[in-house]
Parts: C-alpha cells; structure tokens; sequence
C-alpha cells in the first residue's frame, strides 16, 4: 500500500487562468490574482493545481494556440510572476502541473513561421505540408489533401499562398500540427519539457496527446457528411506510433525525475482498452488518462451541440466500465468539469430549485470513484451555465465557427443558439464569483466574458462559513480521500445498475467498506440494498439525515449519503 504513488490520493484543481482572478483591472485574470486567491485552494485542500495555458500566444483559442513555449504570455505576467506563483504554491505544500499543448503550435510560432517560408526550409518538415489534391488546382474546393473535417468546423486544411501547399490543422487554422515524425521535433519538445520540469513544475496534463501520431498515408475519412467533410479520428486517434512516442518521451523527460510528477493525458476518443496500455506503470507512458465517453453519452444525433437528456443507466455503464477496466492495472481520472464542457450543475443536475443538493450530490457520486479527481474552477461553488442572449455574447472559436457553419448551412439560428447555450465552452469560462460586488470579485475593470448574474447570491464569500455550502461539501469529499484509504485504493463494485435514479456503489478495502448512494433526480426513491446499514454507520451526507424504512434507505430528491464500516 505504501508503494502506490502520491497521486493516488490526491485531488487536482484545475485553474483556467483568464477566468479565475484579475490583479490588474483589464478584464483578464492573470497570475498575480491567482497567487492572491491560493488561500481559497488551501482551504478546499486540493494538493495539485493544473494550470490552462499562460504561454505567449496570440490567443485564436485562449491559449490553446503558442507562439513561445519558454515565456509567459503579457496578458497573464512575467516569469518571474510565474517563478512567484510555483514557489508560493509549494510553500503551501500543493503542486503545479502545466498544459503541455504539443500537437500543435501558433501558425506565429517561429517554427512555423520558417517553415511556411518555403518549400525547402529546415523546418518544412516540422509540420504537415502537402500539395493540392491530385487533379484539382490550389484553393479549389475539394482540394484539400484528405477530407477530414477539424475540431473546430470546416477542413483541417489551409492551404498557404506563399508555396501553393496546404497544411494540416485538426483545430483552428491559426493552430498547425507539428509532425511528430520528425525526431527533431520530439526533441525540441522534449527540451522545452525539461526545461519547465528544471524551473520546479510538478509535472503536465498533455493536450491531446492522442492525436500526435498520424498514419502518414494520410487516408481520406470512409465516409462524409456535411461539406463533404468526414471524421478523419481512425487516422490520428492512438496512432501507430502513439506508444513508442510516449515510452520515448518518458526516457528523455520523465525517468529521472519519475516518482514525484504526475502526467496525465488528455484523450479524446480513446478507449478503456487503449487507456489502461497508456497507464499501466510497467509500460512506463502516463499516470493516468483523461477520457471523454461519459461526457459524450448527451450528445444527440447532430453531435455535441444536440444534446439529449442523460440516460443514468447509461452513466453508469460507463463509468463502471472503466472503474473495472482500470482496476487491477493503470489509472483513471475522474471529473465532471473542465473549460471545454458546459457546467455539470446545469447539465447533469438542477440549477433550480435543487441547485445546492443537485451540486452536491454529482460531486459525492464522482469523488468517491476509484481515481485521481478533476475539480475545475467554480466547480466547487456550484458555479451554473451562463444566460448567453444571444451570439454576441459568446467568445470561443470552437461555438462561433459552429454557429457559422450551421447558420450558413440553413438551420434556424435559434435552434442552433440552443444548442450553444446548453452546451457551448463560454459556459465554463464565465469568471469565478468571488463575491456579490458588481464583478464578482474577479476584476475591478470589465471581465472579458460577463460575470454570471448569480453571483449576487452564489460566490465563494457566501459559502465558506455554510457548513452544508457546496464548498464545504467539496472540502470533506477531497478530506475523505485523504484520510480513507479504502477510497483512494479500494476495490469497485457498481450496485443497482439497472436503477433508472439511483447512484450506488461500494468500496472495500481489507476490512473496511464504503458505501455510497445517491438520488440523481428530483423525485423522491426507495434504495433497497444487501447489508445491514444504518445511520450509525453515516460518514458525510448532503442533507439531514438518511431515513431507513424497514432496512431500505427513503432517499430525498437529489440526496447522497456515504457510509463506512471497518
Ligand atoms: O471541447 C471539445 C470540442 O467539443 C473537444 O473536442 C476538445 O476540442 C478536445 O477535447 C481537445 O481539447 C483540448 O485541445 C483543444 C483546445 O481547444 C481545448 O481547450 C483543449 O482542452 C485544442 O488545443
């Protein structure tokens, strides 16, 4: 047991930086007003922050997009804000893992910059370059090398006037792949890490990772869609040399320092098969994976921004597929929450009349899972999705091409704005409310994206001293798993898993056994269960107190109850 690593029982805290805490009154948070507000960590008692990227860039997707890898960007700080921000986080006792963004660069970073100068540059190579498709002339449509279509909307080709070649882009055009072929590329990467790793940062959660081996054949997608656009993932999603570049990776980087980072790796589209060759520590690639199935079950017919309700059972299928999968080798993550999703209190919950236990009971359900937990800003405050009127109010590159797209395409912009709302990424990206002044705390000038107009009643100020806020719930749920061994190791077991509202599971440990048991909808259910548990045995609840009925637990809308016996 003593031999499991110290992110076994760790929670991280995800900060996405623009949104979290402003210093200097221009509307975008930076790392002084997070150095400010690290007591708000410390009180919750996250042990690793993962900070979203404050890279020099130009900022086509807040960040996502770097043009230097080895400076802060002006609109976040300095280095030496920065150097400020690791010490002072450590001397809290916590850690700092940064967002290594790797598949890809800023068309304005100088690597590419050179390598888009001309056909034979030193660093032509460096990305991924190819002519028009053969019989069609530059800039034709359908000239495009292959015909997948980007993350982002419209072909992940661009082609480049100054040689007549196209390059390729699985996101925004301004973000071109660097070509992981090339061994001088995994190099300079490789340095960059070290250099990062020599400044004292903690380790790196790695942007999607799974994607920086293509099939170099380039194959077009078997079937398209909309534009003649199609889903080019089989060729880049865990590629063929995926593996080898990431044992790579782990011998030039990680080897001699291993033991006290953490890495994780954010995979879209992966599976529970591929995750546990990428976390198995005797393969020697990552800590853990980041994975998107569970995130994915609400996506309707029309893909993301369709969404339909969720099927629990669905969930819960899921995620007990992977608590299995992962359970006698590798590591999963496990998270509601990040700056690419809508709000899970608003998604999965009651953001109404049910807003505090709803909160409270998703975060029950998930941080007593087997795995490392993701807490993003907010989060913890039960911070809701944001009342977007109408297009102008949105800001992400990823909502407003869509919304393009599908206007242009014909569909009702309304509906199309629904979807938005429901599901767009500005939801996680409205600033973290701090209190009920007119900014909610988070700058003095006027925040990029408006502050949520809840903040007048839901900010962290009015929740610390609230023994039943949703801060403190977060605070003993992240406590339990450093106490409780049985819930950082513990074995798994799914109970009712054909219960259309209930949430129940065990973990067990030696002797000891958890239980918990949760009502994911707004009406009231019977929980009947094997074993003879009863109130004596409660370790931490959402309301007052479980009520048992003959042996089986009556459970209040959205109530969650934990109980352990040794
Ligand atoms: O949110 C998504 C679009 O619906 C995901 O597909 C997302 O783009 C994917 O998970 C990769 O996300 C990461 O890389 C992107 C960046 O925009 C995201 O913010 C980042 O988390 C490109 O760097």
């Amino acid at each position: 047991l003593d031999a499991a690593p110290w992110w076994t029982s760790a929670v991280v805290y995800q900060v996405y930086p623009r949104s979290f805490a402003d210093s200097n009154g221009d509307g975008v948070g930076d790392l002084p007003g997070l150095i400010g507000r690290l007591d708000h960590l410390e009180r919750l008692g996250v042990d690793v922050i993962w900070l979203s990227p404050v890279y020099a860039s130009p900022h086509a997707d807040n960040g996502y997009d770097i043009s230097d890898y080895r400076a802060i960007d002006p609109a976040f700080g300095t280095l030496a804000d920065f150097d400020r921000l690791l010490a002072e986080v450590h001397a809290r006792g916590m850690k700092l893992i940064m967002d290594l963004v790797v598949n890809h660069t800023s068309d304005e970073h100088p690597w590419f910059v050179e390598s888009r100068s001309s056909k034979d540059n030193p660093k032509r190579d460096w990305y991924w370059w190819r002519p028009p498709r053969e019989g069609f002339e530059a800039g034709q449509p359908g000239a495009e090398p292959t015909n997948w279509e980007s993350f982002f909307s419209g072909p992940t080709w661009t082609l480049d006037e100054t040689t007549g070649e196209y390059y390729l882009h699985l996101f925004a055009p301004k973000q071109p792949d660097l070509n992981w072929e090339n061994p001088e590329v995994r190099h300079a990467v490789y340095e960059m890490m070290r250099w990062w790793l020599d400044r004292g940062v903690d380790g790196f959660r790695m942007d999607v990772i799974n994607l920086i081996s293509k099939d170099p054949a380039l194959p077009d997608a078997a079937t398209t869609g909309t534009g003649g656009l199609g889903d080019g993932f089989p060729h880049y999603g865990t590629g063929p040399r995926i593996h080898e570049f990431l044992q790579e990776m782990h011998r030039e980087v990680f080897e001699s320092r291993s033991g006290r980072l953490l890495t994780v790796g954010e995979m879209p589209g992966v599976t529970w098969e591929d995750a546990r060759l990428f976390t198995d520590p005797a393969r020697r690639e990552l800590d853990m994976v980041f994975q998107f199935e569970h995130v994915s079950l609400d996506h309707g017919p029309g893909g993301k921004f369709d969404p339909e309700p969720l099927d629990l059972r669905d969930l819960k299928a899921s995620l007990g597929r992977w608590q299995t999968a992962l359970g006698d080798v590798g590591w999963n993550s496990l998270y509601w929450n990040n700056h690419d999703q809508p709000r899970v209190v608003s998604r999965f919950g009651d953001d109404g009349e049910y807003w505090r236990e709803s909160a409270t009971a998703l975060a029950t359900v998930l941080h007593l899972h087997r795995g490392t937990p993701y807490v993003y800003q907010g989060e913890e405050l039960g911070m809701t999705n944001a009342p977007f009127a109408d297009v102008h109010d949105l800001r992400d590159v990823e909502s407003l091409n869509h919304y393009r797209e599908a206007v242009d395409a014909g569909a009702d912009p309304e509906a199309v704005l629904r979807g938005l709302r429901a599901m767009g990424r500005d939801n996680a990206r409205t600033p973290v409310q701090w209190d009920a002044t007119p900014n909610a705390g988070f700058t003095t000038g006027r925040p990029w994206l408006p502050v949520n107009p809840n903040h007048t009643w839901l900010n962290a100020q009015a929740q610390y001293d609230d023994p039943k806020s949703v801060f403190n719930h977060y605070r003993q749920l992240i406590e339990l798993r450093h106490a409780l061994p049985v819930i950082a190791r513990g074995d798994f077991r799914m109970l009712l898993a054909d219960e259309p509202y209930l949430y129940a599971y065990e973990r067990a440990l030696g002797d000891d056994r958890v239980l918990v048991v949760a009502n994911l909808s707004g009406t009231p259910q019977i929980a009947t269960l094997d074993g003879e548990w009863s109130t004596t045995d409660l370790l931490l609840s959402n309301v007052d107190e479980p009520s048992f009925v003959n042996g089986r637990i009556a459970m209040e809308p959205w109530s969650a109850h934990v109980f352990m016996r040794s």
